[in-house]
């Protein structure tokens, strides 16, 4: 039986990992997680009384720390979505996001090379390396002008993955993952931000209660959406080639923040306008003429990615990959989630 490490295994990408490997493939999953002081296991709960899966502690910014589960397990898969994934939050913690984004790829890389080299390696790339784009749809083949601590290392993790692919001959990937979402997201990305307030908003609606609005940062970026759980298939795929190569996973169209505010509310049937501009812009009821968003400049960043907009056409011609859901069916599962529908 075929053995998996995945690092980052209690977020979204690595539970939603977990769950398609047990379910699709005959391989016994490890789930690598940091130990923390207070623990957050609530999407790998479910699995942990599975016989082909065990959680495992481990930090890939400690090198030895590595080397040991490395040399233990041997591992044929190890798949790196152990990340510090909030843009917004890597100019805050700017040597954090290098340390893990970067300096963590290069210890797996390192413990690969030395101690597993069959091991076949996955780490995730993001769309962020784009950043200030030159043309549109961006493929594989767009420069990387990232626009963030957080693009800079996921560079430079970028470039570490193929001088080891190149140097040592290891089967190493990174797939360009646009933005991916679900009922796993964070709360502190722009889609789950949203969809929880829509809740809040509805409930208190429903109990005749006044709300706050929702306060967002920059309305008009626009980001290329798919649901996480469509690109865990590509990165397996991507696993599983004849020899390792990069793709780019997206939706292969562009909404803006304004749209997916729009879309959210439809789905608690509010239709709502936009009304003023810069920063007294608000997006209002437009049979009530409540308040529902306000702009707060405290959510803007230093810098902007202002548009990601995907071209997965080799990964769905060469690897068989294409996402089945839709950006409509994203932000409806994703409302009726917040609402316990
Ligand atoms: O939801 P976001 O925080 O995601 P972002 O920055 O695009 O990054 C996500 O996708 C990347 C792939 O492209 C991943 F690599 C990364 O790990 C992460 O998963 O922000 C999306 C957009 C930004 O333009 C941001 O400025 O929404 C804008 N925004 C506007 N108001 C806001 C807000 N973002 C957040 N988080 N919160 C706001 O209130």
């Amino acid at each position: 039986m075929k053995t998996v490490i995945i690092t980052g295994a209690t977020g979204q990408d690595g539970s939603l990992m977990a769950d398609f490997l047990l379910t699709s493939a005959d391989c016994y999953v490890y789930a690598a997680h940091r130990r923390l002081s207070v623990e957050n296991h609530r999407n790998i709960e479910h699995l942990k009384k599975h016989p082909r899966f065990k959680t495992i502690e481990l930090d890939i910014t400690d090198s030895e720390n590595i080397n040991q589960v490395i040399k233990e397990i041997k591992p044929d898969y190890f798949i790196n979505f152990a990340a510090n994934s909030f843009v917004g939050n890597s100019w805050k913690m700017p040597i954090n996001h290098m340390q893990t984004n970067c300096m963590g790829v290069l210890y797996c890389l390192e413990a690969i090379r030395n101690f597993s080299p069959h091991t076949r390696f996955y780490n995730a790339g993001s769309s962020e390396q784009f950043g200030d784009v030159i043309y549109s749809p961006q493929d594989i083949n767009h420069p990387f002008r990232p626009r963030s601590p957080y693009g800079a290392a996921k560079c430079a993790a970028h470039h570490l993955v193929k001088v080891y692919r190149d140097s040592y001959n290891l089967y190493a990937v990174q797939g360009i993952l646009f933005n991916h979402e679900g009922v796993r997201r964070g709360d502190e990305f722009v889609t789950r931000k949203i969809t929880k307030n829509v809740a809040r908003i509805h409930k208190s609606n429903c109990q005749k209660e006044s709300f706050s609005p929702i306060e967002l940062g920059n309305i008009d970026a626009k980001r290329d959406w798919s649901d996480a759980e469509d690109f865990i298939h590509g990165v397996w795929l991507m696993l599983n080639q004849e020899k390792p190569k990069d793709y780019v996973l997206s939706s292969n169209e562009t909404h803006s923040i304004r749209e997916f505010v729009e879309l959210a509310f439809k789905n608690i049937l509010i239709e709502g306008e936009w009304v003023g501009s810069g920063l007294d812009e608000v997006f209002v009821e437009k049979e009530s003429g409540a308040i529902l968003v306000k702009i707060n400049p405290e959510f803007y960043r230093p810098a902007e990615v202002d548009l990601l907009w995907g071209d997965s056409n080799p990964a769905r011609t060469e690897l068989g990959w294409k996402p089945n859901t839709s950006f409509e069916q994203l932000v409806e599962k994703m409302v009726a989630m917040d609402l316990n529908w």
